[in-house]
């Protein structure tokens, strides 16, 4: 038994809260876990769903320990790492020789606490030229990115820790985080007279319970609303007129648009008391500071970029952007969420469907159409990195039967998932308690911070990390090798000046730049101390850190130039509770708007707005919607699949108002067949005073195969959504309004718990 306390973070959020961690006496097992008081921003926090992670580590997982392959008949057979690496590297090349590169296609690159692999995923990328990829962020954050492109030049993030007045539009901090110490801030503000929060949800969450004006609108009547609050700003008179004619252009359009909003009519469509409406945007325009956070209950809704962009009216007419406790844009150490912000009828497309890639990502709702068609430009490999897009992507039926009409299915992962079962390979990587690893989802202002996580047990033989696979396939196709390291590693021997004079010449080439991150791994890697090879991508990154944040990093006491750039590396390496990397300037926040201006007109979307549709009342084929995949206590994606887990709500249940359950005839723990356009599933029903008449919700990253492939608890919110259900701007699927209807079940007579397509 060791009393040591094993500083990590927990992997369940894109919060990555600093933990430690007691091993028990067999050396695996966590035995006790805690808040780590030494990580920057966490400082002791955690919630509840941190102090079970046992349970992704040494749970009833379907871990893989080996490179499997795909026999005719289905089943698997374990390979060796040669073998697998070889074959993988040969096909990826065939295919691309044979039907051009824009014919492979990558997946994934991180989850919510796993992003240092990605990071050298792009030489793999490079080496066979690959041009298509997606990830997660291409079904949520796509809109809001695009908006703030085009309108800023950079994304943003809202300081909520100081806000006078938090807003918060389809978002529940209280069970999703997205902010650090959330429950404890929210519990703080709630409190505070001083302060404000105000909520948009149809939903009454935890955090709408803390909430000074909690608009329970209509589920997906958000643009309404947010158009009535922006359009009441402008009539009462309450828009920072100074500033915006400081910082901003394009603002007598937007007026125009917003003072023919019909404010009345608008907040009966949502179904909000106008006066309500009316105290909560006068409680925002008075207010010194304001910090908006939206998320899925709108990303995923209808009208979702265009909500996205009336939405941020809010802090932009009252001027809420680089000052302490509202909008920020933020440092990093690589970037994120940043694209080149094309009007609507230029910028880049995908080859079959032609829809908009917004930061490089091709929307996750097009990916069935890139591979489901015989347009010869079509998608006929994947290599999928730490993600299970059969069970988290729109229509699983459908990206299941896209998956299968691939030549090529590579998936790299720890468990046997829904889409690692449908691969061609599987290649086994560690936990993330088994190998240094990192997110780059820190955004915090004005001190930004970065963790690089120590391994905290021993890998088992027969897994190599995510920078290993991508070194070996990167070697595989000889782009790489002994010639190229070794000048690296004799300039490496005089010192680190010499290596980044002799890295920069190399990587001079475009070629080779690409290759950058494995040619870090393979010279500067095994230099590391305490085998942290992993962390060669970083020396890089923060350099770069250095050159675009330089008063940041010097704030932050690492000094300037070059020695700047090595002092952070050095920081991050030894840092195990995590470092603050960048201390600004609010500021510093204009340096990174494009220009200097906000540019406030953006005019396919004033069109749009300015020419709403009335929503369709007719309910009767489908009288729910339904809120596909809510975050819960004990919810965390996919990457928990151990069902021991959870504590309480173990097979997910659905959120049914009282009064729609009276009308049912059913209560608690019954069970009830719940059918949308897609498919049909049983699940057992829980009435909550909570939940506003014709709305339902199922919680996200249930349903789940369990080790043995059979069934595990819930249902997947994925079986009943559809591909085609999307924003029309950038393709994010509208999960949380899919229209339902409900049946009272039978269990005699209906059998088990199953998912049918309809
Ligand atoms: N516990 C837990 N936390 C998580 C995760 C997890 O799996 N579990 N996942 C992480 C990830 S990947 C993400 S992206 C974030 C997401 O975090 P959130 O977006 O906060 O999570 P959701 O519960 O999906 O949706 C937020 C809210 O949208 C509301 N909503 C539904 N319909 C509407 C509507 O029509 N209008 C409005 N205004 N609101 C609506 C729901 O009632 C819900 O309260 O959470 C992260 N944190
Ligand atoms: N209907 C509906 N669908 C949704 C949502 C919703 O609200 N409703 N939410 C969506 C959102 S916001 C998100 S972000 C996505 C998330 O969906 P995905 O992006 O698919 O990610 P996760 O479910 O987090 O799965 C991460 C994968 O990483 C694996 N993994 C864990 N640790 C490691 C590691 O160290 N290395 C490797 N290589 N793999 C590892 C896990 O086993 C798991 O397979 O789901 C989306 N899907
Ligand atoms: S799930 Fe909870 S403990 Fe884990 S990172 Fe998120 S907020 Fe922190
Ligand atoms: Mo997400």
């Amino acid at each position: 038994m060791t009393e040591q306390w094993q500083p990590s973070a927990c992997i369940l959020c894109e919060c990555n809260c600093g933990i430690q961690i007691q091993l028990g006496a067999d050396g695996r097992s966590f035995d006790k876990i805690r808040g780590d008081k030494l990580h920057p921003t966490s400082a002791g926090y955690t919630c509840n769903k941190a102090l079970r992670l046992d349970h992704y580590q040494n749970g009833r997982t379907g871990r893989l320990t080996a490179p499997l392959r795909r026999r005719p008949d289905g089943t698997f057979e374990e390979i060796d790492w040669d073998t697998a690496i070889g074959e993988i590297s040969a096909r990826l090349t065939e295919i691309g020789d044979r039907y051009g590169r824009e014919t492979l296609f990558y997946y994934g690159g991180g989850g919510q606490g796993n992003h240092l692999g990605g990071a050298y995923a792009p030489a793999t990328l490079a080496t066979y030229g690959v041009r298509y990829r997606s990830s997660a962020l291409a079904q949520e954050k796509t809109g809001a990115f695009w908006v703030s492109a085009r309108m800023l030049g950079t994304p943003v993030r809202a300081e909520v820790e100081h806000a006078e007045v938090a807003v918060f539009i389809g978002k529940n901090p209280y069970q999703s985080h997205g902010f650090p110490r959330a429950r404890t801030i929210l519990k703080q503000m709630g409190r505070d007279p001083r302060r404000s929060i105000v909520v948009i949800d149809p939903v009454r969450t935890e955090t709408a319970e803390l909430a000074d004006f909690h608009l329970q609108l209509r589920p997906g009547t958000d643009v309404y609303l947010l158009a009535a609050m922006a359009a009441i700003l402008v009539r009462d008179n309450l828009i920072a007129a100074d500033w915006l004619a400081a910082h901003t252009d394009g603002l007598a359009e937007v007026l125009d648009v917003l003072r023919a909003v019909p404010i009345e009519k608008y907040c009966a469509t949502a179904d909000v008391d106008l006066e309500l409406v009316t105290a909560a945007t006068h409680r925002i325009a008075r207010a010194a500071s304001v910090s908006v956070l939206e998320d899925l209950g709108v990303q995923m809704n209808r009208h979702s970029t265009l909500v996205s962009y009336v939405g941020s009216m809010l802090w932009l007419l009252t001027g809420h952007f680089a000052e302490p406790g509202s909008q920020y844009a933020f440092s990093g150490l690589v970037p994120l969420g940043h694209d080149r912000g094309h009007p609507a009828d230029t910028g880049p497309r995908s080859p079959v469907a032609g829809a908009r890639i917004v930061s490089g990502l091709v929307p996750c709702n097009v990916i069935s159409e890139e591979i489901l068609t015989d347009h010869p430009a079509r998608y006929r490999a994947m290599l999928i990195e730490t993600a299970n897009p059969a069970h988290s992507l729109a229509d699983s039926h459908r990206m299941r039967a896209a998956l299968a009409a691939l030549d090529l299915v590579v998936v790299i992962d720890v468990a046997m998932t829904e889409t690692a079962r449908l691969a061609d390979y599987v290649l086994p990587a560690p936990t993330q308690f088994e190998k240094y690893e990192a997110t780059f989802f820190n955004l915090e202002f004005p001190r930004n911070i970065f963790h690089l996580r120590h391994p905290v047990v021993p890998a088992p033989a027969g897994v190599l990390p995510e920078p290993e696979i991508h070194a070996r396939l990167v070697e595989a196709a000889g782009l790489l090798g002994e010639d190229d390291y070794a000048p690296l590693r004799a300039a490496l021997e005089q010192g680190r000046q010499a290596f980044a004079f002799a890295f920069l010449g190399v990587v001079a080439d475009p070629a080779k730049a690409k290759l950058a991150p494995v040619l870090l791994y393979r010279t500067l890697g095994p230099t590391l101390p305490g085998d942290a090879a992993a962390a060669a991508v970083l020396w890089a990154a923060a350099h770069n850190c250095v050159r675009k944040y330089p008063a940041g990093v010097e704030k932050a006491g690492y000094g300037t130039g070059f020695e700047a750039g090595e002092a952070l590396f050095e920081a991050i390496l030894s840092g195990a509770h995590g470092i603050v990397i960048t201390d600004d300037e609010h500021d510093a926040s204009w340096e990174r708007v494009r220009g200097g201006t906000i540019h406030l007109a953006l005019p396919e979307l004033l069109a749009q707005l300015a020419n709403l549709p009335e929503p369709e009342t007719d309910t009767t084929a489908w009288p729910f919607v339904l809120a596909a995949g809510e975050r819960r206590a004990f919810t965390a994606n996919t990457i928990m699949r151990d069902d021991g887990w959870r504590t309480r709500d173990a097979s997910g249940a659905l959120h049914i108002s009282r009064a729609d359950a009276d009308e049912l005839g059913v209560s608690a723990g019954d069970t009830v067949r719940l059918t949308t356009q897609r498919g049909s599933a049983q699940v057992r029903v829980e009435p909550t005073d909570r939940m506003r008449p014709g709305h339902l919700s199922l919680p996200n990253g249930l349903g789940l195969t369990d080790s043995d492939g059979g069934p595990a608890a819930g249902v997947a919110p994925n079986e009943l959504t559809s591909y085609d259900h999307r924003d029309e701007w950038v393709g994010t699927p509208w999960h949380k309004f899919v229209p339902a209807r409900l049946e009272v079940c039978d269990p005699e007579r209906d059998g088990a718990a199953t998912v049918v397509a309809s």
